[in-house]
């Protein structure tokens, strides 16, 4: 028998599937092992940049698939882009079926309210980060804008791209400070505009605390990462927490048993054919 922790949000972010570093097993185990009534991947979820045709492995397809299939099981599956899928950001606003694609997303939890975004938008400078988020959404959208601006400016220079993730990784001088500047700027304008709660990814830094300035308080969370942390952020019960699936293993856990045995072209296949496998299965519900 099948028993999946019943969760109202789980949020997950930096799986980078493409790359060598990604987890997708273990992520897929994790999946398995809960019923969210909402499924946020708050950005970095693919990793269009490093993105390699010859390596693109069953498992990764696995999770893809089954954030499909939770889809069309009635999840609400909201992706919020990052940096490096960020080639997803011209889609933002498309809704298909339980599916949306949105560069920030709001909310309101049992009266409070809630402010996910990948948190990219501070990478090229922290300090101007605070003045142009003030703008409301305006300031977001242009934030994402001078990124991709600078990213094509040192592609086209033939340098990689700014990554934070990796210089906080490589433990390049002022990832400490950053990662704090990071929490400050975040949850400075989280407390302005009012949000309850602030949640982000891109640094791989999974946390939960509450932040407090002169002019109020917020509680800030980072859902961490599937390529060193293995970790999601659950809320349930009116309360949020960090799921570590290293020390954390709070129910067996089942892997599902078609998808097991299904091989690469079938996978794509099911992925490719999931409109004619939705409508199927809304025909079912409306029986
Ligand atoms: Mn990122």
């Amino acid at each position: 028998m099948k028993i999946k922790r019943k969760i109202e949000v789980a949020v997950i972010s930096d799986v980078h599937l493409g790359t060598f570093g990604c987890h997708a097993k273990e992520l897929y185990s994790y999946l398995n092992s809960i019923d969210p009534k909402t499924l946020i991947l708050n950005g970095d979820i693919i990793d269009v940049w490093q993105f390699n045709k010859r390596y693109f492995p069953k498992s990764h397809m696995q999770v893809i698939k089954k954030i499909m299939d939770m889809a069309s099981d009635g999840v609400e599956v909201i992706y919020i882009t990052g940096n490096h899928d960020e080639m997803l950001r011209r889609f933002s606003g498309a809704k298909i079926g339980n599916f949306s694609i949105v560069d920030k997303y709001v909310t309101e939890l049992n009266g409070k309210s809630a402010w996910f975004f990948h948190g990219d938008i501070f990478d090229v400078s922290i300090q101007n980060a605070k003045w142009l988020a003030k703008l409301g959404g305006y300031g977001y959208d242009f934030l994402i804008l001078i990124n991709q601006m600078v990213n094509w400016g040192l592609s086209k220079m033939g340098k990689e791209k700014y990554s934070i993730s990796k210089r906080i990784k490589n433990g390049v001088k002022g990832a400490i400070k950053y990662i704090s500047d990071f929490e400050k700027v975040a949850t400075d304008l989280a407390i302005e505009q009012g949000y309850d709660y602030v949640i982000c990814g891109h640094i791989h830094q999974p946390k939960m605390l509450i932040k407090e300035n002169k002019i109020g308080k917020t509680m800030y969370l980072n859902s961490g990462d599937w390529v060193e942390n293995f970790t999601a952020l659950e809320y349930q019960f009116k309360r949020w927490k960090i799921y570590n699936y290293n020390y954390d293993k709070l129910s067996p856990f089942f892997v599902d048993e078609d998808l097991k045995d299904m091989d690469m072209q079938d996978l794509i296949a099911a992925i490719t054919i999931v409109d004619k496998k939705k409508k199927k299965s809304k025909k079912k519900k409306s029986e």
